[in-house]
């Protein structure tokens, strides 16, 4: 039987390559998507969400939903503008018009509908915010029942996350710190929570070596995909810098896929909801509990997602 999974993304190439490699996972029914604008764009996150459903979606039919949420701290315009480049690529433009359809429902409400509509209980994955989700929870408090579990690529308990802003301590997680609130409310849910977080992301560096083994089978259509995705975006060379970019999303998606790539503890935690640490992660005795993927095995996941890459 096939796994029922709803992805919420926020349009970064990882989000996107996320998209595309749900769509190759044969054991996964993606029954919707939802794209939040927060490190990105909503319109062309919106256009390359459906533009791969269309090449790369096997004919499924899969609606896209725009969110109408607003964070609280809003992410760098040059991390924003990746989507347009995803959205431009030629792959994506041979067979316009786009025939993928735009929800009519915001994305919170989509998502609402498609766990109600859903005869089993759903996968939520979500590789941004978790605003929509806080949100659906607020209008339909029992969608909880039929939610399988939450996927969430987001936080951190390492002593630097990877927020470089003035007035912040640099505690925090990007995702955790766009809308703090939104992980307060989910965390006050009994979903079941797989934390993506810093601790296993930083073990999954884009680095040149991948890009160029990538390049050599860019014969394959989709490996050319994800090689041309990743061209736009830093790698990991000398030392790290406050853009060098992780596979934070796709390693979060590829654990839906092949669960054994990751180790995970259980972990009790509490969010800072404002202030200088505001989306800091922290441990504490009563906190929440949630599943911390602390390890992942970097090899084994880079053969994963370039074998689901592969188009025969
Ligand atoms: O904190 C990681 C999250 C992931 O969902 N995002 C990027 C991934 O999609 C924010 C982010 C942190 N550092 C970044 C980010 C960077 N250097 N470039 C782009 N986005
Ligand atoms: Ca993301």
């Amino acid at each position: 039987m096939k796994k029922k999974v709803y992805l919420n993304h926020d349009g970064g190439v990882d989000d996107l390559i996320s998209l595309f490699l749900l769509l190759q996972m044969e054991d996964i029914d993606l029954l919707g998507v939802g794209v939040i604008p927060a490190d990105c764009y909503l319109e062309p996150a919106m256009y390359a969400s459906r533009k791969i459903i269309d090449r790369f979606g096997n004919g499924d039919k899969i609606e896209v939903a725009a969110s109408t949420s607003r964070g609280k701290n809003p992410f760098p315009k040059d991390w924003r503008m990746h989507a347009f480049f995803v959205d431009a690529l030629p792959i994506l433009n041979e067979n316009l018009p786009i025939s993928t359809k735009e929800a009519e429902l915001p994305a919170h409400k989509h998502l609402v509908q498609q766990i109600q509509q859903s005869n089993e209980p759903v996968t939520l994955v979500f590789v941004g915010p978790l605003t929509d989700l806080a949100r659906a929870l607020e209008e339909a408090p029992e969608i909880e029942e039929n939610i399988e579990k939450l996927a969430w690529m987001g936080g951190t308990f390492l002593d630097v996350g990877n927020v470089e802003e003035p007035e912040h301590d640099g505690s925090a997680e990007w995702n955790a710190f766009w809308d703090p609130e939104a992980v307060q409310k989910v965390w006050e849910s009994n979903i079941e929570i797989d934390l993506i977080a810093l601790e296993s992301t930083n073990m999954v560096p884009l680095t040149v070596d991948v890009r160029n083994q990538w390049a050599a089978e860019r014969k394959d259509i989709g490996i050319d995909f994800l090689g041309q995705c990743y061209a736009m975006v830093p790698p990991l060379v000398h030392f790290q810098t406050n853009s060098t970019y992780f596979l934070w999303d796709v390693l979060t998606t590829a654990t839906i896929g092949k669960s054994d790539l990751v180790k995970k503890k259980q972990v009790n935690c509490t969010v800072h909801p404002q202030g200088a640490s505001q989306g800091k992660t922290e441990i504490s005795e009563e906190g929440r509990a949630v599943n911390l993927v602390y390890e992942v095995d970097r090899e084994q996941f880079f053969g994963y997602i370039t074998s689901l890459s592969r188009q025969h």
